[in-house]
């Protein structure tokens, strides 16, 4: 049953107050974002609503090397297209909100799952890019990597002749070690954890909530609908970002 929206304010008053109470005391905050964060940009999710397909194809099939091997104008038409959204799209009061929140606490770190840009684009820095950037193509042959491009034939050429492809992390390809590094050694210190606007779906990047966990973070989970993590969440807010994270970022700064 769909609480009013004054009465889930009311319950999100509540949990932003506690979330809060715990960030002013953190030693080290790390947040964990997914395609839900950029959901208020306009940007569609991977597995819900309207965009979890594209020309009748789920994502998970289309990026992959495989599929760019057998089709790259498809698979370069799919990114095209999500790049010049991306391109278009901006930050939510999500974003802007997180990037104040760092700037109010000591140790704050984002490791987003998204290829957006979205976070950086906020203004917050030294985000950790997991899946790396739709907004960058690099060329399979010779590896040089530039903007990627908003118009123009597909698929892209190198100068060299090689393809250009998207540069972001496909399934079936490994994530870069020294960022994977980074994602997981801030979940091991992290004091307090927030998981936000993610399915939990996709590993090793959903792996970050356990490892947290496991290591005796508070960990906290934003999201309308339940998740793969919700079951080891300490605190659960059923709440979207763009309303949750700015009522969090008020109790914050009453605080400090
Ligand atoms: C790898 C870039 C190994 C491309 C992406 C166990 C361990 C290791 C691997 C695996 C494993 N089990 C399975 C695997 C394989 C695979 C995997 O996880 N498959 C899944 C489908 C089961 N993982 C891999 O292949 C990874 N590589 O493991 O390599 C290896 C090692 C050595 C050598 C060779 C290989 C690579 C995974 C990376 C894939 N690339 N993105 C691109 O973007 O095109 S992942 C892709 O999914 C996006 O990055 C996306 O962000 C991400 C996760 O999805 P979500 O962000 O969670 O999005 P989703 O739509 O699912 O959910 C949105 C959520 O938001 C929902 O819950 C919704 O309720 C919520 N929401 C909506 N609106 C709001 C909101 N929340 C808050 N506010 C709102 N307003």
């Amino acid at each position: 049953m769909k609480r009013s929206n004054t009465a889930a304010r009311d319950a999100w008053a509540n949990e932003a107050r506690e979330l809060g109470h715990r960030l002013t005391s953190a030693v080290s905050v790390v947040v964990l974002t997914g395609a839900g964060m950029s959901a208020e940009s306009g940007l569609p999710t991977f597995r819900g609503g309207s965009g979890a397909l594209w020309n009748d194809q789920r994502p998970e099939d289309l990026a992959t090397p495989q599929a760019f091997d057998r089709d790259p104008k498809l698979v370069s038409t799919w990114y095209r297209e999500r790049r010049v959204r991306a391109a278009a799209a901006r930050p939510n009061a999500g974003h802007r909100a997180l990037e104040r929140l760092a700037k109010s606490l000591g140790s704050f770190t984002i490791v987003t799952q998204n290829v957006d840009g979205l976070h950086a684009e906020a203004g917050s820095a030294d985000v950790v890019e997991l899946h790396g950037s739709i907004r960058w193509s690099r060329c399979i042959a010779c590896g040089d990597r530039k903007r990627g491009s908003l118009d123009g034939p597909l698929p892209d050429l190198c100068a060299c002749g090689g393809l250009m492809r998207p540069d972001v992390v496909w399934f079936g390809e490994a994530l870069s070690p020294p960022v994977w590094e980074r994602a997981e050694g801030s979940a091991r210190e992290a004091s307090v954890f927030i998981v936000a606007g993610t399915s939990a779906a996709v590993y090793p990047a959903a792996g970050l909530v356990h490892i947290a966990k496991h290591a005796g973070a508070f960990v906290a989970e934003v999201n309308p609908e339940p998740t793969e993590a919700s079951a080891i969440c300490d605190l659960v807010v059923r709440a979207p970002v763009g309303a949750f994270f700015p009522e969090l970022l008020a109790v914050v700064q009453q605080r400090s």
